[in-house]
């Protein structure tokens, strides 16, 4: 039993990634609180914060693995689990080949300890020719933009939020999110910060939300509207010579194409397309430019919509436009103590980016950044014919609540010969599959963020140990994805030898990272490197991340550095400062340039210019989240379940009066892919037009173990996302901005 005492746990459930102190009394959590002497999140946690102990406590929560058997699920050993998949997918690999087989990577894996390290492992050694992501409902669009303007997917330039004094948050709402692609805690007290020391925070959202509350100006934006706004901001800084790019000067190519591309979006021209007066367009273009230290910070509300791949890149022009990217209190690029994974490189983009480089076989969908939508996974499972897809591996992801048209997934999934759901729940998607394997809880494993100290506001890092020891028969969920990956290559059960197949993995990436001539270690005899990093699985790999940091103590060429080791015993953290222009270290471009002209985005300005005539006719619908709530899967904790129901549909009182809607009446919402109904919230927190869902319900499926969820099901708002809206330079999926009918029911 686990000693009573006081433990240093980082909170893993999104991005603040704050700090906790987790008491055990009797061998069971008595009390959670937030850790005050947490050098990076100094005592601010949220309500989702404590809810780990009931996470880990769930009797819902699978704690060995379940194989199907007809209608039912039984538990069943390790081996006996493996065993199930392999005389599965044997067949489906001999018959078919590969390309009958999938991944899906759900959004816990970015935060998940041993995911997040080994999901790189496991796509390569599985051999895998497609996988799908919740990244096409997600960031895909900031990806392909990075890909191209910086020469790398996963460098985010994010808003130095405590040394900025205009900041403008687009299609955001850390309010609820707690930041993303922005790794914060405590963003709205930041944003107070902000006001406080004279500075002004400008927030742009179909929906007055907590955040834009807390802020000195609200832009009610129409959705999708974000691309023409910032092209009349870029159009104005032209017009008025008010471009001036810094430090940046020199280091830019394409900044003439960017003035004649906007040249005819003048704030008159767009105000129908966003819904803003041409006045305060022109003059939040002036105050963007006056002010010393601006940045503008984009996010989901700007991917998940017509335009994510224009709103997302031109985020950035605005940035460079104003000389404020790679500047301390504009948009900055983190030094992470550890490097991520994420930094390197794809071996196929060693060349540089190319897209479409292959199509989905049903829709045509085509491919970037190695993806095409998640929604195409449905109709490649339904529709017969050479390359159709027979067996499924989902890796903690529920895309049937989280996908759009999740309905036609449900559907197709049981056509599957072979499912594989490495989940903790018997969810809305696991319980289709054949096999569950369930990873360790949260108390149960150490933590130490993979990714997103790449976008953290300050080079701050902490290690967490685990609290409770896992059950030893249990393996780690890094040693699941080895496992999958060694039975998708035809191995037997029986004959996975982990150890050997981690062995591999590390000797591999060490090799590779000692011919970087970025890397600290270029050059070194990889053989002694890996001698000199003992243990295995995630925590050498995070040891080796550090010690090849900037602050590591790189074998030996920095005694005195920082190792794992020396991490750990420092459990509130280390703070190497805030961020430092970097521009240098983080472009990849070919030219060593920012590019802020690419081709393959201009391409869809047109598309642009000729929605700038579009009228506002009837509804739309846009996502929401709430602080209490994460994606679809934390609805089963009690305490974050309290209160009045949050899945509602939220109507501005004009709209509700035209249509016969008052609080509290069912509505029947209507879009081109299906319909739902769901209780009314009259609030003039909307824009006028556009009516608002959360997203991630809907838990009234049968055959889940969701005791809670389950008692509060809500409607899966996904329903009425037509599966086949995308923004077509990236693929991702739009899921604000749909054309709704909403009648009362
Ligand atoms: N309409 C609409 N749709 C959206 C969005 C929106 O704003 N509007 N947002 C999109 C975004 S941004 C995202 S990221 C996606 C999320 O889409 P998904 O990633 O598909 O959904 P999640 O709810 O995050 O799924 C988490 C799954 O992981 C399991 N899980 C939780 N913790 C662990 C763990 O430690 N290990 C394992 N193995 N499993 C675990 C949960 O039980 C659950 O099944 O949804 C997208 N869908
Ligand atoms: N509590 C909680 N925290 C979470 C999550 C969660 O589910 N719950 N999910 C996590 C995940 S996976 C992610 S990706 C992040 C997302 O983090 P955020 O991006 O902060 O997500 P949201 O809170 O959904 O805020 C998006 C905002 O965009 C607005 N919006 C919709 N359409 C448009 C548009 O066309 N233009 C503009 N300008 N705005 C628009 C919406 O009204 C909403 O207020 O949050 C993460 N954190
Ligand atoms: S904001 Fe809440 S959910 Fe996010 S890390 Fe902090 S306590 Fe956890
Ligand atoms: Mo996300």
């Amino acid at each position: 039993m686990q000693p009573d005492g006081t433990y240093i746990k980082t909170c893993p459930l999104c991005e603040a990634m704050c700090g906790l102190e987790v008491s055990i009394e009797a061998g069971r959590v008595a009390k959670i609180r937030p850790n005050q002497d947490d050098v990076w999140s100094r005592g601010y946690i949220c309500p989702k914060g404590t809810s780990l102990a009931e996470l880990h406590e769930d009797p819902d929560r699978l704690r060995v693995p379940l194989v199907r058997r007809g209608d039912t699920f039984v538990e069943s050993t390790w081996e006996e689990a493996y065993q199930e998949i392999e005389r599965r997918l044997r067949p489906i690999i001999e018959t078919h080949g590969l390309e009958a087989v999938t991944a899906y990577f759900g959004n816990p894996v970015a935060h998940n300890y041993s995911l997040s390290r080994y999901v790189g492992a496991f796509t390569p050694m599985a051999g895998l020719p497609i996988v799908y992501s919740a990244g096409t409902v997600d960031q895909w669009p900031k990806n392909l933009s990075n890909a191209l303007l910086f020469g790398a997917m996963w460098t985010f330039a994010i808003p130095d939020i405590d040394r900025c004094d205009f900041l403008v948050v687009m299609g955001a709402n850390p309010h609820a999110s707690q930041g993303s692609l922005l790794a914060c805690p405590d963003v709205l007290g930041r944003l107070d910060a902000i006001r406080k020391r004279g500075g002004k925070v400008v927030v742009v959202d179909p929906r007055r939300t907590g955040t834009a509350e807390r802020a000195d100006e609200w832009l009610p934006i129409r959705p999708g509207g974000d691309a023409a706004l910032l092209l009349a901001w870029a159009q104005v800084l032209f017009e008025e010579g008010r471009v001036d790019l810094r430090d940046l000067e020199g280091r830019v190519n394409g900044v003439e194409e960017v003035r004649a591309l906007c040249a005819d979006f003048t704030p008159e021209a767009v105000e129908a397309r966003t819904g803003l007066a041409a006045a305060d367009i022109r003059r939040l273009a002036g105050e963007l430019a006056s002010a010393d230290r601006a940045a503008v910070y984009g996010r989901i509300g700007t991917c998940n919509q017509e335009f994510g791949t224009l709103a997302s890149w031109l985020v950035d022009v605005l940035n460079v436009l104003t000389g404020n990217l790679d500047r301390p209190g504009g948009a900055m690029f983190s030094k992470p103590i550890a490097w991520s994974m994420t930094s390197l490189t794809p071996p196929e983009f060693a060349d540089g980016f190319e897209f479409h480089r292959w199509k989905s076989r049903v829709r045509g969908a085509p491919e970037v950044l190695g993806q095409v939508p998640i929604s195409c996974l449905a109709e490649e499972i339904a529709t017969p014919g050479e390359g159709q897809l027979k067996a499924l591996i989902i890796i903690a992801g529920n895309p049937v609540l989280s996908a759009p048209g999740g309905d036609r997934l449900d559907a197709a999934l049981p056509e599957l010969d072979c499912m594989v759901a490495v989940d903790n729940w018997l969810n809305e998607t696991s319980r289709h599959a054949h096999v569950i394997l369930p990873g360790y809880s949260v108390l149960e494993q150490p933590h130490y963020d993979e990714m997103l100290w790449s976008w953290a506001v300050r080079s701050a890092g902490k290690f967490s140990e685990a609290i409770f020891p896992p059950d030893p028969e249990r393996p780690a969920e890094w040693e699941i994805l080895l496992t999958l990956a060694a039975l998708t290559q035809g191995q037997k059960a029986a004959d996975v030898d982990v150890q050997a197949l981690d062995q591999l993995f590390f000797t591999g990436l060490v090799a590779g990272i000692s011919q970087l001539p970025s890397s600290r270690i270029e050059g070194r005899d990889p053989g002694e490197i890996v001698a000199a990093t003992p243990g295995i699985g995630p925590s050498r790999l995070l040891d080796f991340q550090i010690r090849t940091g900037p602050w590591g103590e790189c074998y030996g060429e920095n005694p005195g550095g920082l190792t794992l080791e020396k991490l750990a015993a420092k459990p509130n953290g280390v703070d190497f400062g805030a961020m430092v222009p970097r521009l240098g270290e983080v472009l990849q471009t070919r030219s060593a340039k920012i590019e802020l002209a690419p081709e393959y985005i201009v391409a869809d300005v047109p598309r642009l210019r000729e929605s700038l005539a579009d009228g506002e006719e009837g509804l739309v619908l846009v996502s929401r989240r709430h602080v209490r709530s994460n994606n679809t899967w934390m609805h089963n904790a009690p305490s974050l379940m309290t209160g009045r129901d949050r899945c509602t549909l939220l109507v501005h009182p004009t709209d509700a009066e035209s249509r016969d809607l008052e609080d509290g009446v069912l509505a029947r919402v209507r879009s081109e892919a299906g319909q739902l109904e769901v209780a009314v919230e009259v609030s003039d927190e909307m824009r006028p037009g556009v009516v608002c869902l959360p997203h991630g319900w809907g838990h009234d499926k049968v055959g889940t173990r969701l005791g809670v969820a389950s008692r509060h099901a809500g409607v899966c708002n996904n329903v009425l996302a037509p599966g086949d809206l995308v923004d077509p330079a990236s693929g991702n999926a739009v899921v604000n901005g749909i054309p709704v009918e909403v009648t009362r029911a």
